[in-house]
Order: C-alpha cells, then structure tokens, then sequence
C-alpha cells in the first residue's frame, strides 16, 4: 500500500479518466478539425474574439434580455448555452457593469426550473415596479416536443442587492398563456411594460394563426400579477413573426435626451412612440415612427406603408433581438443588440464561442422627426488610445491612402469627408428603391462609379486581397436629387472558406449637397460597426481575415469613383481591452 493520500476513491478515479478521457476528445477534435480544410488555424485564433465588444469567455450568446439600470449597476441578461457554442440549452446569463463597456459576470439568472419553463427560457425584458423593485417577464417552454410558449415573471430575492443575483418565480406563474386566436408556437419575448391610466401594458411577439400577419398581442394589468389579453393587438402586419418586439417613447425630433417607458403624453416631453420588431424572416429589426393612443390602446405608424415598403432598420447589417431601455442616470434610451457569426457551424464549435452584443447605442428622434439616430455610448471613448490625425487630404479617383502609425485591428475610426461635386452622380435606377442591399451587391466598393464609391477599406492585408469595404456612393433620381448608399461589401474579406459574406446596405437620408458626410466605424478583430452620417445609417458585419489578423491588419482611405474626394478629418484611436466578463 502506498501513502493514503495518494490512494483515490474508485468513483475519484473513474471520475478523472472520464475528465481526462473527455478532455482530450476535447482537444483532439479541436485539432483535427482545426486540421481540417473547413476549419483553417486563423478561425480559431485568439485574434478573431472582438476585444471591446460584449462577450462572455466562451460558448454560444444570442439575444440581449432585459437590459436595466439598478442602484449603481448596468445590468445586462443575454441568452447563453453554458454547454457550447450552438444555440441549446438556454439561460439567462447576467453581467454588471458600471459604464456599459466594461462587465463583470455574475452567475445566471434564470435557468429552467418550474413546469412552465422546465424545456427552455427565452427572451424577455424588465419593468421597474412602483415600489422601484424590478420584475422580469420572459417566455418559458413548458413541453419537450412542441413549442408552447408561455410568458412567466421573476423577481429579485433580495431587492435591496444591487447586483440583483439571486431571482425567483413566484407561484402564481404563468402570467400568459396562448389561448385561442394565439398561434402557441409563436407567442413569446414580453416587452418592458408601461404604465397608462390604472394599468401595466405589455406586448408579446407574435403571429395570427393560419396568418402571415406578425402582431404585438398587447395584455393589461392591475396588478402586475394577472394579465388580460386587450381585444386587438397593439399593432400588425403582413411581414411574418414579429420576435422580440420593443416599444417606447421619444422626444422632441433632435432632443437627446431619452424618456422613461411609461411616460406619455406632450407635457412630459413626448413626441412620438417607436414600435420595433424583429422579423423572424429576414433576421433584421424593423421599427416604424407613430403615435400612440393609451385610451384607444392603438398605436398608428406615421407612414402608413412603413411596416412593408422602404423598412426603416436599428442596423442594416448583422444585429438582431435588439431591445432598449431607459437609462435614468443619463436621462438617454439605450440600444443593445445581438451580432451572430457569420462563419460555419464547424467554425464556431472550434472557436468554441460565438455570437457577442453591439456596442451599446443612444438612440433618439432624428431632427427631421422620420428616423431614428443612434451612436455609441460616451462610455466607449474612455478606452480610446493616443489619436492619430488625418487632415485636408484629396483621395483622387482611382487611389488609396493609408493610415498608419496605430494598430487598427482593434479601433476607432471617424471621418469626415468632403465631396468636390455631385456632376457625376449616376442615375438611380427606382426599381432599387426598396432594396439598397441589392443596389450594394451589383455595385460593390470594386465597381467604378461617378461620385463614389469612397470610404474606408479595414482589416486589410499588406497585399489587400483581403480587405473589408465600409463605403458611400452617391446616385441622382429623376429630378437630380442626390441619393446616398452606405454599403458594408464583406465579399473579399477573407480568404478562408465556408464563410457567410453578404453585402449589406441602407440608404442615408442625408443632405450631402455641401458635399459633406462622415463615417464612424469600431473595428475589432471579427467585427466592423460603422455609423454613416452621424448615426443615420448603422451597419455591423462580421469578418474573419486569415492574413489581416492583429498587427497584420491594415486601414486605407479609398475612392473608386471618378470625382475627387477629401478627407476633412479623420482621427483613429486604437482601442484598449475593458474588463470583459473575466475573459
Ligand atoms: N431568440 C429567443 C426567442 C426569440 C429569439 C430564443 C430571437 O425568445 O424569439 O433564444 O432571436
């Protein structure tokens, strides 16, 4: 007999060569797949996970859930598999943070664990109670086969806890189930809800049974415990399932300044509500400008066509399941949404993770009252390095500059560029007018144009057969009225196969008869989140260069179009690593 110590239980010792034995299945397939053609070594390099961008250390994240401010603390909630890096399995996973960049995380939240949730929890979001307590509704599965979709709530164990770390599911769950006229299998995603008149309102996503048509099923309550459903839903449309959907109010067109959910009405600073779905369909998020009636309990869009014709999008890129939320410190509404990856399955289950949030935006009424504007949190520029400072530089056509003397890999970019005329602007072809991202795909940032395509290649190789195009091209309707197109043209990004690359695009209701618009993208290693014209237009793509990786990773001014372009400004930052979840 050796020393005691050494001697292990047998269940210690099968317990270890399971550990070891799974480890090492673990590891080999990571390398054999790594080995593999479809899974080149940059996929899984280090160099690809976004370094300011939300992230968990590892496995699979999808939507943002029930965002808040709480006595000090951002909280964030998000839907994560804790056993890998496809979606399954799903929690709430919960991060802190004070300054929405960087995040601490904390255990989960909410794990299944009542019979109306036993098979899933899904998205959902908070409302601050009267008393200042906050309550979560979210959508519990309660079946393993079908998916019957229930809407529950949780509450906080300890109130008094800023970190809120502890919930519960009082006994009175459900809170909503689909009865007739709710189609079971698409009933879910309750909203923060606002309180009119004597009661608590919510929506929940859905589709009318036997319907293409996505509606916001609105329920009413005293009590924040009994729900009813109203009579007809908040709004509809012929678009399909309306996940996640979001609804709130905004200010005077051009005021900054968010408001609280619940608060109504002209003398509070109220100028118009904005109701948000995201189209299971397309995977984009939709929103419309309209007003709200808490008597009638009816909300109508300002364009009537809105929901179907020329879609106004929070992102015309990769950004889904966004919800917002009121931040009552700095009186703002705050953006978050989730970016998927746009490698393969294969890819993800070697990298081990996949899917991270948008930079937190401040989202607010547009000047002209028709849109939305949104740009990154202030918080954000705290992580900003020494600037490196372009000015008055003409980009002939045909040429390129670049921009050296910082590590752009992992950056901030700001532009401003000046165009010396719109003479050459080609014609708009109207039959586009619904579809930019078609536009962008037939004229990408290779196709010579008049005015454009000019703008930013980043995350390009030293040779540029790799490079991401983040770009403007301007067109001229009928009556020679200038139109712009914001592209993000992924389509040479990478030299790895198996990828996903579309060309995404939007177009930006923008006055660029002085010639001026700007650009602003954050560039972090597989991501690329870029704001035309201050905030108009948004666009986030994924990327995975297998040459412009890390130091390797360059950043050019580009024109391809056939009027001179300048650069007024441009100041770039390299960006720092905020905490981010203990990665
Ligand atoms: N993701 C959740 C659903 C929601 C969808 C499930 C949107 O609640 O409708 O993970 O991405």
């Amino acid at each position: 007999m050796g020393n005691p110590k050494w001697v292990l239980a047998p269940w210690a010792v099968l317990l270890l060569l399971q550990l070891a034995s799974a480890s090492h299945h673990a590891r080999l397939s990571l390398e054999t797949e790594a080995a593999s053609p479809s899974v080149p070594a940059s996929i899984v390099s280090p160099l690809l996970r976004t370094g300011y961008h939300f992230q968990p250390p590892m496995n699979w994240i999808n939507d943002p859930n029930g965002p808040l401010y709480y006595k000090g603390w951002y909280h964030l909630f998000y839907q994560y598999n804790p056993k890998g890096a496809v979606w399954g399995n799903i929690i709430w996973a919960h991060s802190v943070s004070r300054d929405l960049i960087n995040w601490i995380a904390l255990e989960p939240a909410i794990s299944p664990s009542i019979p109306t949730d036993q098979y899933g929890v899904w998205s959902g979001s908070t409302t601050i109670l009267h008393d200042g307590t906050p309550a979560i509704l979210y959508t519990g599965i309660d079946r393993p086969s079908v998916n019957y979709q229930i809407q529950n709530i949780a509450l906080p164990k300890n109130a008094s806890d800023p970190l809120l770390r502890e919930w519960y599911k009082p006994g009175y769950n459900p809170i909503a189930v689909p009865m007739a006229g709710i189609n079971a299998t698409q009933f879910r995603d309750p909203t923060t809800a606002w309180f009119a008149g004597r009661h608590w309102r919510m929506l929940v996503g859905g589709l009318r049974p036997g319907t293409l048509r996505g509606e916001a099923i609105l329920y009413r309550s005293r009590d924040f415990k009994h729900w009813v459903r109203a009579k007809h839903p908040l709004h509809s449309a012929l678009t399909g399932m309306w996940e996640c959907p979001d609804f709130f109010p905004v200010g005077k067109a051009g005021v900054e300044n968010g408001l609280d959910t619940s608060e109504y009405g002209a003398a509070a600073g109220v100028e118009k509500h904005v109701l948000k779905n995201s189209l299971d369909l397309t995977r984009y998020d939709y929103y419309t400008i309209g007003t709200y009636d808490n008597v009638k309990e009816r909300y109508v869009p300002d364009n009537p066509t809105g929901d179907v014709y020329q879609r106004l999008q929070y992102d015309y890129g990769n950004f889904y399941a966004s919800k917002t939320f009121f931040d009552p410190v700095k009186h703002r509404r705050i953006l978050l949404g989730w970016a998927n990856e746009s490698d393969s399955v294969a890819h993800d289950k070697a990298k081990g993770w996949a899917g991270i949030q948008a930079i937190p935006r401040k989202i607010w009424l547009d000047p002209s009252g028709k849109q939305l504007v949104q740009w990154p949190v202030e918080e954000l520029e705290k992580l900003r390095g020494k600037p490196v400072n372009v000015g008055d530089k003409v980009v002939k056509p045909g040429q390129h500059f670049e921009v050296t003397g910082l590590q752009s890999y992992q950056s901030d970019v700001e532009v401003s560029f000046e165009v010396s005329s719109l003479d050459k602007a080609e014609p708009f072809d109207p039959a586009y007018s619904n579809d930019a991202q078609k536009l962008c795909g037939i004229k990408g940032a290779d196709v010579k144009g008049g005015v454009g395509p000019f703008g930013l290649w980043v995350l390009a190789s030293a040779d540029l057969a790799e490079k991401t195009a983040v770009f403007f091209r301007v067109f001229k309707d009928g009556y020679g009225k200038p139109i712009v197109l914001m592209c993000s043209d992924p389509t040479k990004s990478s030299l790895t196969p198996d990828l996903y690359k579309p060309t995404f695009a939007g177009f930006v209701d923008t006055d660029i008869s002085s010639g001026k618009i700007s650009l602003r993208s954050l560039i972090d290693r597989s991501v690329v989140e870029s704001f035309g014209a201050g905030g108009k237009t948004c666009i986030l793509s994924r990327v995975y260069p297998s040459m412009a990786l890390g130091k390797d990773a360059h950043l050019h001014v580009f024109n391809n179009g056939e009027t001179d372009i300048k650069v007024s400004k441009l100041t770039a930052w390299e960006m720092k690593r905020p905490l981010m979840n203990g990665a």
